[in-house]
């Protein structure tokens, strides 16, 4: 079972859409075994976007995802980590297709609504960057044999 780490960002928190996201993981198949509310420091934007130091856009990410709170989850399932990119779209929300998170709700490029883990290796890191491990709860449900 694959687990993934995702995200909504300040502007979907503020635009009320933590309720949609979670509902299309879990209408999916998916199983959410960790989540919370946080407000990111300048220092955990840093090293989760580590691989963007130096970037033009870098300090403006930084600003913007710690601009205010976050939703921060944890999923498992089969495949969930490229299953979850392609529910959640291109990174630009005018070229994400229809039926994508960031193609419905997304139209900035840098407010494009969630993050998702894109490798078994991040979203290791990232899953052990914003959680203890008993802030985990990895179960199965019943109803994963229809699933
Ligand atoms: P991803 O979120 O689709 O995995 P990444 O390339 O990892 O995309 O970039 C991380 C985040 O940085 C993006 O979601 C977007 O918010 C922001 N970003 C990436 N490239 C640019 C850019 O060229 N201008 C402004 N923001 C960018």
């Amino acid at each position: 079972m694959e687990q993934t780490f995702l995200m909504v960002k300040p502007d979907g928190v503020q635009r009320n859409l933590i309720g949609e996201v979670v509902s299309r993981f879990e209408m999916k198949g998916f199983t959410l075994i960790g989540a919370k509310v946080l407000q990111i420091s300048p220092e955990l934007a840093e090293t989760h976007y580590g691989e963007h130091k130096g970037k033009p856009f870098f300090e403006g990410l930084v600003e913007f995802i710690t601009s205010g709170p976050v939703f921060a989850m944890v999923w498992e399932g089969d495949g969930a980590i490229l299953e979850a990119r392609k529910m959640i779209g291109k990174t630009k929300p005018q070229e994400a297709d229809p039926g994508t998170i960031r193609g419905d709700y997304g139209v900035n490029m840098s407010k494009n609504i969630i993050h998702g883990s894109d490798s078994v290796e991040s979203a290791k890191r990232e899953i052990s960057l914003f959680f203890n491990d008993n802030e985990i709860e990895s179960y199965s449900k019943t109803v994963n044999k229809w699933v």
